[in-house]
């Protein structure tokens, strides 16, 4: 019960006495919750539902701390010059500010001198209308979204290997069925608390687990079998598996035969993956990689979900190939109880990549470079196909690159400053802008360096739909008036949008903005049409694709056939040789980055919750005892991380549970203990994604 401020809860399709039905403002699990004014303030609960059954964990529990938080922006903030201090606005000087500046910016250099910048945790409403507003009121191509850092490595290879990409292809609940579940680089304990349950319900029915991490974490304290591979080895490792399994008879022929295409290259690849060479390659041994085969023999149907881990890298995308050839292989996809996923992260990190954030996307996962697409959203925006722009950049570079035309940026909903990989460069590409703006709840890191910052209403406080990681499309309802005088991100688009032009076509409404969306969306492969909130609110969300007329949602997806033109899905041979940073004698350790259970993100929002910092209040690198010892360290020294980008200092924390030749940083907070200071930027070349999880780094004692 969190004490908050009262608002009488305003009509809400699902209240009863506990409050209005909403969901958690953070992960892509999007709990569900009611939410209640009372006299003493507002109270949260867990509410149940088919993926969190009325549990929450301790982010969600305390969401409503930072709805009254002195912390959170209230009024609009401008400077004239970045040598002064931010100072309150009105709202007409503020929004003026912004549109005067991207009208003379693109007067002088051309439409694309203006970008945006999204996020994965908008709503479905918000990322579809700001993708509208960058094509339609900007008439730019400059559109990325913090998702790239997220899922663009998974989403690519999904689109190769079934032509089409919903994070968890079947519903959360078929975890629970499995006869084996394994979750290659996610820690689904720590980055999911509340998916535990579906853990110990497939332990309860006989399930078995297996955990593929470099760090034991409390992730892999559930598991059967934990093997613990270098960090960037998950291609070899997943060649070496399906060698096994070939050697071993448990491929499926009539699978491959009916159901795929592709399957002579990949098995001719796997064949030089043999242990002896994949016990080199990824430190997982010969027997280790015999007790993964037993599992595999064992199970008659196998679920298998990567994370952050096999993806945040540069090869990241044949990383989930390779573990999906395997899947292919073994006759375990398209099937009840089988199947691979992603773990998708942000809360609506699966919505956010559907609805035209992305680069190279429009609305409805349309591609912005097929004209069939292009002809069916220019009609319902009311445009000519030609004036439609064509793809942009991805995140990295629209972030990073001084050399593309960008002299003016608006950000809703990401922190980069502190998120971006290598994080120095974009902090310098940000403060070269000839302006930025930043629309936000608190003054991120990101914020601090705006000319503008636009203050927006929390999750509790505006309607919306959010689309979680099974392909559930959900209602999170207003339960709150915001703070007098903030507004909505949509009506801050639609006040942009009217100064720049556009008098109509950017309503204030979320649901006439939903309408548009299910619109857009019509036909194409994240086909919305045949859902709105009244369905979902009585139906415990609806699963996308959802067309009009037959308005049957899909929870399983691939029984019948795939989203290929031939409804085969595709072996795709990967290579596993690419360059990564990897580390050398200078460099001899790898560095890896990820999460921790008390913080979110880049923590802006977290960090400014009482408890959770109390609980997690600083950064910190963990080291192996054996490797602590070897270079003279102990518990809670300072040590200095140097990469080839850059350095940090920070507390050790020793333990056994990492690989001795990898460190760990978590990534939640800026300035001096920014991890991201010192990781690489390379990416995926075939889809943008950063190499997060692999920097080559060096550990020294820091001593005055
Ligand atoms: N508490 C909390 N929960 C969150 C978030 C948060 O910030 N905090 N963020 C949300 C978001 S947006 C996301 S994307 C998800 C991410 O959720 P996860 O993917 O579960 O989280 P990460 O910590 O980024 O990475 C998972 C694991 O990958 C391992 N790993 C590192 N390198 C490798 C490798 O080469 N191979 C393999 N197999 N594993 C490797 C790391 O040791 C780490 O334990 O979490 C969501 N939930
Ligand atoms: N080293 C390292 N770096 C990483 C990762 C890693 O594993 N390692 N993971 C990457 C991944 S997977 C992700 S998803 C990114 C995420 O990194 P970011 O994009 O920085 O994510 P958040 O911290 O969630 O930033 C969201 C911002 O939007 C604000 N906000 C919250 N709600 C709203 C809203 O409704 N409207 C608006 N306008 N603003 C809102 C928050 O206050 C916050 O400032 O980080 C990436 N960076
Ligand atoms: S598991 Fe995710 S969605 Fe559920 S309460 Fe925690 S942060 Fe919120
Ligand atoms: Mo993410």
């Amino acid at each position: 019960m969190r004490r908050v401020r009262t608002h009488p809860a305003p009509a809400a399709l699902t209240a009863d006495p506990q409050g209005v039905a909403t969901h958690c403002p953070y992960c892509a699990l999007q709990c569900a919750m009611w939410i209640r004014s009372t006299e003493h303030g507002v109270e949260i609960s867990g509410r149940d539902f088919p993926t969190n059954r009325g549990q929450l964990c301790r982010k969600g529990w305390t969401a409503g701390e930072l709805l009254d938080s002195a912390e959170r922006l209230r009024v609009p903030l401008v400077r004239d010059s970045r040598e002064e201090a931010l100072r309150p606005a009105t709202w007409d000087d503020a929004l003026d500010r912004i549109a005067d500046a991207f009208t003379g910016l693109q007067r002088a250099y051309g439409n694309d001198a203006v970008a945006i910048f999204g996020g994965g945790g908008l709503t479905n409403e918000t990322a579809y209308l700001l993708g509208k507003f960058a094509r339609v009121a900007l008439k730019t191509r400059m559109i990325d979204y913090n998702g790239r850092f997220c899922m663009s490595a998974a989403a690519t290879a999904m689109r190769k290997a079934f032509g089409l990409d919903r994070g968890l292809p079947f519903p959360l609940d078929d975890i629970a069925g499995t006869d084996l579940l394994i979750l290659a680089g996610v820690n689904t304990a720590e980055t999911m608390p509340v998916l535990v349950r579906h853990l110990d319900e497939l332990r309860a029915s006989g399930g078995r687990i297996v955990v593929i991490d470099p760090r034991r974490t409390p992730t892999a304290a559930l598991a059967d079998v934990v093997v613990q591979p270098v960090p960037g080895t998950d291609v070899a490792l997943a060649y070496g598996l399906l060698f096994g399994a070939i050697r071993a008879g448990l491929t499926d022929g009539e699978f491959i035969a009916e159901r795929t295409v592709g399957f002579a290259d990949v098995r001719a690849t796997a064949m030089g993956y043999w242990p002896e060479r994949v016990e080199l390659l990824t430190g997982v041994s010969v027997a280790q990689l015999d007790e993964l085969i037993h599992e595999l023999a064992l199970a008659r149907t196998t679920i298998l979900l990567t994370g952050r881990g096999v993806e945040q890298q540069v090869h990241g995308s044949a990383a989930v190939l390779a573990y999906i050839n395997l899947m292919l292989a073994l006759g375990r996809i398209g099937r009840p109880y089988c199947g691979y996923g992603s773990v998708t992260g942000q809360g609506n990190g699966q919505g956010g990549r559907e609805h035209g954030q992305k680069a190279d996307q429009l609305p409805g996962y349309r591609r912005i470079d097929d004209p069939e697409a292009r002809a069916h959203v220019a009609q319902v925006w009311g445009i000519a196909p030609d004036d439609l722009p064509g793809p942009g950049v991805d995140a990295v570079t629209l972030l990073t690159d001084p050399d593309t035309d960008v002299h003016g940026m608006l950000v809703v909903g990401s922190n980069p400053v502190v998120s971006a990989p290598n994080a120095q460069l974009a902090e310098k590409r940000l403060r070269s802008l000839d302006f930025l703006a930043v629309v936000d709840i608190v003054l991120s890191e990101t914020a601090e360096l705006a000319d503008v910052v636009l203050p927006t209403t929390q999750w509790a406080e505006e309607t919306g739909t959010m689309t979680n990681l099974e392909g559930r499309v959900l209602l999170r309802q207003k339960a709150l008036d915001p703070p007098a005088g903030v507004l909505t991100d949509i009506e801050i688009l639609h006040q942009l949008a009217r100064r720049l032009g556009h008098a109509s076509g950017f309503p204030t409404d979320p649901r006439q903005v939903f309408d548009e969306l299910r619109q857009a969306s019509r036909g194409g492969v994240a086909d919305y049409s045949g859902i709105d909130y009244e369905r979902i609110a009585a139906e415990n969300g609806v699963f996308w694709p959802c067309s009009e007329p037959a308005r049957i949602g899909s929870p399983r997806l691939f029984l019948a056939g795939f989203a290929t033109p031939d409804g085969r899905a595709r072996f795709v041979d990967v290579a596993a040789d690419l360059d990564a940073d990897c580390p050398d004698a200078a460099f001899p350790f790898y560095l890896t980055t990820g999460r921790l259970m008390d913080h979110y993100q880049s923590g802006a929002q977290t960090r400014r919750i009482a408890s959770l910092r109390r609980a997690s209040p600083e950064p910190f690198a963990e080291v192996h005892t054996a490797t602590a010892r070897s270079l003279g360290i102990s518990d809670g020294e300072r040590v200095r991380i140097v990469t080839r980008q850059g350095s940090v200092i920070l507390p050790a924390r020793l333990t056994t549970t990492i690989r001795e030749d990898t460190i760990f940083v978590p990534f939640h907070w800026g300035g001096s203990g920014r991890a991201n200071t010192v990781t690489t930027n390379a990416v995926d070349s075939t889809c943008g994604m950063p190499a997060f999880k692999l920097t080559a780094a060096r550990v020294e004692a820091v001593r005055e």
